[in-house]
């Protein structure tokens, strides 16, 4: 999954895709370099990130929906979104999937997931991105985020939406210390036994730089190394910036992981 967001203050490309053009132009990139699908998003859920007015949202995302639909048709298109305001508007402009960081805490998403026939990734997080980084905690991080996203994918089966339709996510970074993040993606095998794919998004995070000691530009091989650590522990796909060299480290890592099997 190729990150592609239309905002101006996102953590790591904020206001670089604004523009739908330029937005365009990354996708396909993107797409060309192996990406399976793009994740478009006009809210940076950073830590210390305000909320955004779906609004707001929609007039940076409508855009590049619109380019996406008509220069890059057949590559699916996710929206990443707490609003089913802009998810509805995303489906309607040809999104197949919905990416809810808030795992579906608007009333009307669920339902309308359900309803369209779309498939949604739901993450977990402790907390609002405003304050979500201040003093996380947890007395069993894997058992609690598990738990979390059972419950959310029983709510979503609830609302009409089929298993088959649903991703998990441990939401790395999101109400998170390191050592929080390094659990998660170490203990991902609980999470991958609910039985849906897990997507882990750990691309240029805080977690890479407190690993690494990098500064975000520059966390490239701190970010494929984690990735396929989550690979290795179960993890189905990977939300990332760059897309070309996650590709190739998959494919020489599954290749091999393979033909021991
Ligand atoms: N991380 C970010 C945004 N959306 N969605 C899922 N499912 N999982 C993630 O880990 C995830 C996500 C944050 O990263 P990014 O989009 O690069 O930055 P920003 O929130 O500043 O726009």
């Amino acid at each position: 999954m190729g990150i592609l967001n239309a905002t101006p203050d996102s953590f790591s490309d904020g206001g670089l895709h604004l523009d739908a053009r330029a937005a365009l132009g990354r996708a396909r990139t993107m797409a060309a370099e192996g990406a399976a699908i793009v994740d478009v998003g006009g809210e940076s859920t950073r830590p210390g990130a305000a909320p955004v007015h779906p609004d707001e949202e929609i007039r940076r995302v409508a855009p590049v929906l619109d380019a996406l639909r008509t220069g890059l048709p057949g590559v699916p298109v996710s929206i990443d979104t707490r609003h089913a305001a802009v998810a509805r508007m995303a489906l309607d402009a040809g999104a197949v999937l919905v990416n809810d960081v808030s795992a579906g805490a608007d009333p009307e998403m669920l339902p309308l997931v359900a309803e369209r026939g779309a498939g949604v990734c739901l993450m977990h997080m402790q907390g609002e991105p405003a304050t979500m980084q201040d003093r996380p905690r947890y007395a069993d991080v894997v058992r609690e985020v598990t738990d979390f996203l059972e419950a959310r994918m029983r709510a979503a089966v609830d609302a009409g939406v089929p298993e088959q339709a649903i991703i998990l996510d441990p939401g790395i970074g999101f109400g998170k210390a390191p050592e929080h993040n390094v659990a998660l993606l170490a203990g991902l095998g609980a999470i991958v036994a609910l039985g849906r794919p897990v997507l882990v998004g750990v691309s240029r995070k805080g977690i890479i730089g407190a690993l690494t000691g990098r500064a975000t530009g520059d966390r490239r091989a701190g970010s494929i190394g984690a990735g396929l650590a989550a690979v290795q522990s179960g993890a189905a796909v990977l939300r990332v910036h760059d897309v070309a060299d996650t590709v190739d480290a998959m494919r020489a890592f599954t290749r091999i992981r393979g033909s021991g099997e």
